[in-house]
């Protein structure tokens, strides 16, 4: 079984849609990150970076942090969401800029646009013309090609809730076509659905038309 400690956000969210979709038993344990579940002892000893989301397989006793290593975890332990031939190094390829680039840069954007707005203008700037810079990388990704690596993937379950958030980021979502069709496609998917309420309840955000 998997343990799994998390919380609302997308890092965590990627990690509960993927165990959804693979129909994993898996237990969730809420860190709640606003109360600073994340600095307890506990925690650290399986998360020393104080930060969900973490795993722990109970089959083998081992833990892992970071979302994009979980995720590799968890598709080598099931043989699933990970193409095979040239396509699995596409697929690592969008994971690693989804780790490094997207969810990073996103999250700057979530800090200065929402939740300090007017306090940093040029830090607006910056990151909410990073957040367009990277819609539109990903928009040209899907433009012939229905997920990002071909088949869906790690890949699209990584970048998945970070895009969830495009009202944060101030992104009108009908800007980017294929970005939108993708994000929707994934949205009605029912272990997303499921994945997205762990461990609190927030509806899906949906593009207005
Ligand atoms: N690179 C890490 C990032 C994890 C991360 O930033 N988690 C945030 C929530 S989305 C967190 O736990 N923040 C608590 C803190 O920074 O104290 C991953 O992908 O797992």
């Amino acid at each position: 079984m998997i343990e799994l400690y998390t919380w609302s956000t997308p890092n965590g969210r990627k990690v509960s849609i993927m165990l959804e979709e693979l129909g994993l038993e898996y237990k969730v344990f809420p860190i709640n990150i606003m109360e600073d579940d994340q600095f307890a002892p506990d925690f650290l000893k399986i998360s020393p970076n104080n930060k969900i989301p973490a795993i722990v397989d109970t089959d083998n006793g081992l833990s892992i942090m970071e979302s994009g290593a979980i995720m590799l975890y968890l598709a080598e332990k099931t043989g699933r969401f990970m193409p095979a031939g040239d396509e699995k190094w596409k697929a690592i390829e969008w994971l690693m800029w989804q780790m490094g680039g997207a969810g990073p840069m996103l999250g700057q954007a979530h800090h200065f646009l929402q939740f300090n707005p007017g306090k940093a203008p040029y830090a607006e700037e910056r990151y909410g013309n990073e957040a367009k810079r990277l819609y539109g990388v990903l928009d040209k990704q899907l433009e012939e090609q229905d997920f990002i690596a071909g088949e869906y993937s790690v890949a699209d379950m990584a970048t998945w809730p970070w895009i969830s958030r495009f009202e944060w980021q101030r992104i009108d979502i009908n800007a980017f076509a294929n970005v939108k069709r993708w994000y929707v496609e994934i949205a009605n998917r029912p272990a997303v659905q499921r994945g997205y309420v762990v461990p609190k309840h927030f509806d899906i955000p949906m593009p207005s038309n």
